[in-house]
């Protein structure tokens, strides 16, 4: 699709969210530069773009994968000020916002797979990575940077990673303007954030439990090697999920989902 897809045509001059944009043809990783602009004291808003990425950066060392021109990676800089045990909560709002601004765009219905993910029928088409550098019992900032799989033809990722994973092109059956995708998640995260800042956890959780259904279902959740089974309760108030297993109920805080094969 041929737009213009630029900093000029994405920034939001006045708004909180993209007030400042930058897009760059190829950079090591979003995430790294709006991590750097953050210890550099740049206001927050700050949006880092990128056409294609070196180094993209998943959870644990993990790499995100995407062909250049055709995906949305970016990277959000924000200063909310909060205590680090509140940092999950950007994750998830910042899947809510990701989930609407698809939403708004087309008739798809991403579902939100805890604790970043969003996917359709098990497979992912946007991950989300939030860091943080923490000052005093602070966030001094934090970064939430969100890889959107929006153009793409699925065979061009990796074989291993393709099997598993979707864009809205091989949902919908046809391209959608990432121009228009990228406003529309600006102002929802805008949105979004400004909840966050104001407390509004519950709601926040009840728009993330409508996207994630996920209360009540078997899961397998993987964690350091070990493999834990049990059957979704909740989340907490910091987004931990909350699984009740044989061995009575554990918090989780972070690790890999995967929904139980029912026999
Ligand atoms: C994530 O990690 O899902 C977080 C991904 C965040 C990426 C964005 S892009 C913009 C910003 N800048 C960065 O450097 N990062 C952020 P995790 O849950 O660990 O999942 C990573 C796994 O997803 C990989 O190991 C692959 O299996 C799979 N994967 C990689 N690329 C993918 C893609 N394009 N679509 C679907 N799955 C992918």
């Amino acid at each position: 699709m041929d737009e213009d897809f630029s900093a000029e045509s994405l920034s939001r001059p006045g708004a909180l969210i993209g007030w400042k944009v930058e897009v760059f043809e190829s950079i090591g990783s979003t995430n790294e530069e709006a991590m750097n602009r953050g210890e550099k004291g740049e206001k927050e808003g700050l949006v880092i773009v990128a056409e294609a990425q070196e180094k993209g950066r998943g959870r644990l060392g993990r790499i995100w994968e995407s062909p250049a021109g055709v995906n949305l990676l970016m990277s959000l800089l924000l200063r909310p000020g909060v205590r680090p045990e509140e940092a999950s909560m950007i994750t998830l709002f910042s899947a809510v916002a990701a989930a609407r601004a698809v939403e708004r765009e087309t008739d798809l219905r991403p579902r939100i797979k805890w604790p970043n993910d969003l996917e359709f029928s098990g497979r992912k088409v946007c991950g989300i990575l939030t860091e943080m550098k923490v000052f005093a019992d602070r966030l001094e900032y934090a970064v939430a940077g969100i890889g959107l799989n929006v153009n793409m033809d699925v065979k061009d990722l990796p074989p291993g990673v393709a099997e598993r994973a979707t864009s809205i092109l091989a949902e919908l059956g046809r391209p959608v303007s990432r121009l228009s995708l990228a406003r529309s998640l600006f102002e929802e995260f805008e949105k979004s954030y400004l909840g966050f800042l104001k407390g509004e956890k519950g709601a926040i959780l009840k728009d993330w439990h409508e996207r994630a259904r996920m209360r009540g279902e078997d899961v397998e959740v993987m964690l350091d090697g070990d493999v834990i089974e049990g059957r979704v309760r909740d989340l907490d108030e910091h987004g931990a999920l909350l699984l009740d297993t044989e061995r009575g109920l554990r918090r989780i805080l972070a690790g890999d989902v995967q929904r139980a094969r029912k026999i």
